[in-house]
């Protein structure tokens, strides 16, 4: 059965899905936008208070690389919250009012469920290609930015392939559609990994600072200083390329030079005694601290729309 406080099988977090946009029909609607390389739905939750008029938007997905656990545990988090706190909590409550935020619970479907079934350390998607035997591509890798220049491989058995192409992935194709779609309207995206304990923004396919760099560092400070103030967690902020390491096709990037100033990656708990291997027992803590530095970005971007 599903919990939140445990890593969901994807039948388990499908099933939860459905339920919980039954059961909150006024704040929760559910979305399928595409399928996987295996046929898996594609889901978005969309949360806010119903408008008649479109509302800004947030985009956030869990889950690109399949094996980072902790990830999907967040988004469903988040949306336990959002429902749970909506009315209650002021911030959550205007949050929602005024903005609509797209939850993406696992983007890596497939990679998801074979790190469940056959390998634990699954980080890319389970696609086919011709010529050769190995199997999937980074998602991380596959957006088309900077594509495959640097911190990427055009070797389909490494474990970062950037794909036969930009979007060759169908995951990525998806995504990237729905994101081009709406635009005008999505004015912050947010993408969970982990691990290492950062909270990144633009760039990592190059050197350069990002042109709204000291904004998106003042924010990434504001909402790593809010997240410390719960269990003392420390989190470094700073542009992907001299924080962890340049790697381009990533979608931050992708989403910034798009036109969605306010891009972030998260790279949740911990720093390596457990990786990706975090105990069930730190889900809670974990998804507590992150919720205070999302809901801080969320509201800075609330209040300079
Ligand atoms: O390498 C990645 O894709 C991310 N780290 S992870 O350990 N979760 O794989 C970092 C992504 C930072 N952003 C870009 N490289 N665009
Ligand atoms: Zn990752
Ligand atoms: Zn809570």
């Amino acid at each position: 059965a599903h919990s939140y406080t445990k890593y969901n099988t994807w039948s388990e977090i499908e099933a939860w899905i459905d339920s919980t946009a039954s059961a909150n029909p006024t704040l929760v609607s559910k979305q399928v936008i595409g399928n996987t390389f295996e046929g898996r739905p594609l889901i978005l939750l969309k949360i806010g208070k119903s408008s008649t008029s479109t509302k800004p938007a947030i985009f956030m997905d869990c889950g690109f690389h399949a094996r980072e656990w902790i990830a999907p545990a967040f988004c469903q988090w988040f949306v336990k919250e959002a429902v749970e706190t909506y009315g209650s909590d002021t911030e959550m409550t205007s949050l929602l009012n005024d903005m609509d935020v797209y939850v993406m619970p696992v983007f890596n479907v497939d990679g998801y469920v074979f790190s469940h079934t056959n390998n634990r350390m699954w980080r890319k998607t389970r696609s086919k290609i011709s010529g050769t035997s190995c199997i999937g591509t980074d998602p991380n890798r596959n957006f088309d930015a900077g594509w495959c220049t640097i911190g990427a491989s055009s070797d389909p058995c490494s474990d970062t392939f950037c794909g036969k192409t930009p979007e060759s992935e169908i995951e990525t194709k998806t995504v990237a559609d729905f994101i081009r779609r709406n635009k005008s309207t999505i004015k912050a995206y947010i993408t969970v990994h982990s691990y290492s304990q950062l909270l990144l923004f633009p760039y990592s396919y190059t050197f350069n600072l990002a042109a709204h760099h000291s904004e998106l560092l003042t924010v990434a400070q504001g909402a790593s200083a809010a997240l410390t103030s719960l269990y003392g967690t420390r989190y470094t902020s700073g542009p992907g390329a001299a924080t962890i390491y340049p790697a381009a096709g990533g979608s931050d990037d992708w989403a910034y030079d798009l036109g969605i100033k306010y891009s972030y990656t998260f790279e949740l708990r911990d720093t390596g005694f457990y990786g990706f291997l975090l105990p069930e027992s730190q889900i809670k803590p974990t998804c507590e601290e992150t919720m205070l530095a999302v809901k801080y970005i969320a509201t800075h971007v609330k209040n300079n729309l």
